[in-house]
């Protein structure tokens, strides 16, 4: 294994990994602490100038004299100690449901106190920065503004007059504070009883009952407790996120990982670049960040304005439909949110910072026996029976994949001098070890996000003797596609990326188990080793511990109800992989080919960047970097403007990848594009890869060309690779959509408030 040492490694190389992992340690506090930066650590001959670690005895994880000892032959480098498990087993919990954060109706127009005022600041429309908080000590003293967010009319909320929030929503970023007694999965009493999660019994904050419970700065996730949280919205109905930084004001309180300022990104939100959780727009403890979700469908400031198509729709508390201005085919419905923060992102999002976001529309509405010619009827649950008109979750589940990776005494651990890639070695999903998920007979939606920092997954669904199974995949990053395809294993799924899946347990008898199977093997943070068929990767062959079953469905119950879900083009007796011209549409792609195409952009994604600018606010150095039109590598500096595409335009962008020996799934914010082409072909784009998409995955020397419009709002968003490792090590571009303004400042966060800036470059051609 690239990173770990196997279980069965001998205890001499054990002993030597633990040494060179303490001996690590000094040097991570000091990085992780800001007391020394990656620049100092080149400078001391620590790195190479490309910023690799240099192989220094007791530094390099990948030392020669555990090479020799490793067992698996030369050549296979390793490391780290493997994750202590306490005697934890595979299939031994029950899988948690997401904990779905309250949502509040709120009148921003309404006064402190009373009922349509939920919050204790009255949200504004330019950052908050009248209320003042005493800052404490250690973070300069003074006092600064209540809400973190860049102040003045170019960071104020765009639309907020004509989207003004409707619902409230209140989170905040903090340690284990200690069980969660608020847990609510919002889902039926039948659904709970099968989950076998009572929400009364308080929830301690760890990976598996048999795994020590977290300290307090060991983890970070909102609300300070597990299961992972959900946020619930629909279209044309605004939400009010504010989210609270309640981390440690002492930036070393960390346990080793983890910085305490934050941005929250809302991927991939249709939003103003004020609410995008903008990587230089971080705020500090004891402040918080108001983020402004109107979520509307791309496109309303152009298309059925009037907003008279039925299917650009939302759906109504009472069973209707709410018509909302946009084009439908723009509609999305899985995102999730996490960290953004300046070069610290994989540690933050690895440390607990990452939630999912269910969007509801007239088609895609949460309950599946509303039949009113838009709703696809996709599986969720039933008004009829549980009152919700829309958003049910009893069989519409989300699951966030990560690995993790543990101390010798159990706590949440990362290296992070890993600059090409962390992997773990222990697989959760929802934050939960190996769990098992009881199960009707029935179809059930699955949303799958990957969570990981580095880690890219190839999931199937095997029976107990190893077949794989059929699997629907309706969705592509938060988008359902144009037609359903069956297939018996997804692609690989790079980091960010969500899956929506249907699978259907009709088909099996009680007492049935099946399982998830990993087959993407990794060595390194780099790319994928190889994918394996799923008899290899159930041979237990692979020296990657997390390749394998790493979930268990248990199919114990008959309907609850007879299921009443459509999924379009569900059939048994179409072949695997292909789409039958008769299937039924999901959600057609939106018609781009009557739009001028105004600009081309090429984006290569390579190792070696130079870092150009000196201002230390603002950049970063790493080895990897960007290559804009053809202009040199460079490492990421969000004070400088890479591209600025005009808005109300479309153009087409070509992704390349720079190199054979890594892959990048590449998020660009704020649009869904199309893929033209893969290496050249329209014909190497999958059919799951024909929809629409926000993460890219360009594989070893692989490129691909999409095409995007730029719509609707304005201001500074950004294109990385969502290798988050690979993104702090400086692999992000700044883009802006400003029209023919000037160009638009970057902030420079402190906790006694933003100050902005001009931006210290332009790229030629932006
Ligand atoms: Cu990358």
């Amino acid at each position: 294994m690239g990173l770990f040492l196997p279980k069965n490694a001998s205890r001499l190389a054990l002993k030597a990994a633990r040494q060179a992992q303490d001996e690590r340690r000094g040097i991570i506090k000091a990085l992780s602490h800001g007391k020394v930066s990656r620049r100092d650590l080149i400078k001391m001959g620590l790195f190479t100038g490309a910023g690799t670690l240099a192989a220094i005895k007791g530094l390099h994880p990948l030392q020669r004299n555990l090479l020799a000892q490793t067992p698996g032959g030369p050549g296979i480098p390793t490391g780290l100690p493997p994750s202590p498990l306490f005697g934890a087993t595979a299939f031994s919990q029950p899988m948690p449901r997401f904990d779905v954060l309250p949502r509040k109706p709120i009148d921003c127009n309404a006064p402190l106190g009373s009922p349509m005022m939920p919050f204790s600041y009255v949200p504004t429309k330019e950052a908050n920065e009248i209320d003042r908080y005493n800052c404490d000590p250690l973070l300069g003293g003074g006092t600064g503004p209540v809400e973190g967010r860049p102040g003045g009319p170019m960071w104020a909320h765009q639309m907020w007059d004509r989207f003004p929030p409707q619902v409230a929503v209140e989170v905040t970023q903090q340690g284990n504070k200690g069980p969660n007694t608020t847990y609510n999965p919002q889902i039926s009493q039948s659904q709970i009883n099968l989950m076998g999660i009572a929400p009364s019994q308080a929830l301690d904050l760890r990976f598996h009952p048999g795994l020590p419970v977290q300290d307090e700065n060991s983890v970070w996730t909102f609300n300070g407790s597990i299961p992972p949280k959900l946020l619930i919205g629909r279209y044309g109905e605004p939400i009010l996120m504010r989210h609270h930084n309640g981390l440690p004001a002492d930036v070393t309180k960390n346990n080793g990982f983890g910085r305490h300022t934050i941005s929250t990104h809302e991927h991939n939100g249709h939003h103003g670049a004020e609410n995008d959780g903008f990587t230089g727009a971080f705020f500090f403890p004891g402040q918080f960040y108001d983020y402004h979700y109107p979520i509307l469908l791309a496109g309303f400031t152009s298309m059925n304005t009037g907003a008279t198509d039925r299917f650009a729709s939302s759906p109504t508390d009472a069973g209707g439909l709410k018509l909302v201005p946009g084009d439908w085919h723009e509609t999305m419905s899985t995102h999730w949110f996490h960290d953004h923060m300046f070069s610290f992102t994989s540690q933050n999002v690895y440390k607990g910072n990452a939630g999912m976001f269910n969007i509801y529309s007239g088609l895609d509405r949460g309950a599946e026996d509303i039949n009113d010619g838009v709703n696809l009827r996709l599986p969720s649950g039933q008004a009829s029976k549980t009152g919700k008109s829309w958003g049910n979750l009893d069989y519409d589940v989300n699951l966030m994949l990560a690995e993790k990776a543990f101390d010798a005494n159990g706590q949440l651990a990362m290296d992070i001098l890993q600059f090409d890639g962390f992997i773990g070695d222990v697989m959760t999903v929802n934050l939960a070890y190996k769990p098992f998920m009881n199960v009707e007979r029935r179809k059930y939606r699955f949303r799958i996000l990957n969570a990981s920092v580095s880690r890219f997954f190839k999931l199937a669904l095997a029976n107990a003797s190893g077949a794989a199974q059929p699997i629907y995949q309706i969705a592509n990053d938060g988008n359902l596609l144009p037609r359903a395809i069956k297939l018996t294993e997804l692609d690989e799924q790079g980091i960010a990326e969500r899956y929506d899946i249907v699978i259907d347990f009709s088909k099996y008898s009680l007492g049935t188990k099946l399982y998830f199977v990993n087959c993407c093997e990794h060595q390194d943070g780099k790319l994928p080793a190889k994918d394996l068929s799923v008899a290899q990767a159930l041979s237990g062959a692979s020296p990657d511990p997390c390749v394998g079953r790493f979930m268990e469905f248990r199919i114990v119950s008959n309907p609850y109800y007879p299921d009443k879900s459509v999924v379009p083009g569900f059939s048994e007796t179409y072949p695997t992989g292909v789409v039958p011209p008769t299937s039924p549409m999901l959600i057609p792609n939106p018609d781009l080919s009557q739009l001028p195409v105004s600009n081309e952009r090429t984006f290569e994604f390579n190792r070696g960047a130079n870092q150009t600018s000196l201002n230390k606010d603002t950049s970063f150095t790493g080895p990897w970097g960007i290559s804009v039109n053809g202009m040199g590598t460079l490492a990421a500096n969000y004070g400088r403007i890479s591209a600025a595409p005009k808005p109300g335009t479309r153009e087409i962008w070509h992704l390349n990848n720079g190199g054979g020996g890594w892959d990048h799934p590449i998020h660009i914010h704020f649009e869904e594009g199309q893929i033209l082409d893969r290496d050249g072909l329209y014909s190497n784009v999958p059919l799951w890869e024909r929809g629409r998409k926000d993460v890219y995955r360009l594989r070893a020397a692989g490129s691909l060309t999409i095409t995007m419009q730029f719509r609707d709002f304005a201001g500074t968003y950004m294109e990385h690779c969502h290798n988050t490792v690979h993104e702090d090590n400086a692999m992000l571009v700044r883009w802006d959509i400003n029209g023919d303004l000037q160009p638009l400042p970057s902030p420079v966060p402190t906790p006694q408030g933003v100050t902005l800036i001009d931006p210290d470059e332009i790229e030629p051609g932006a």
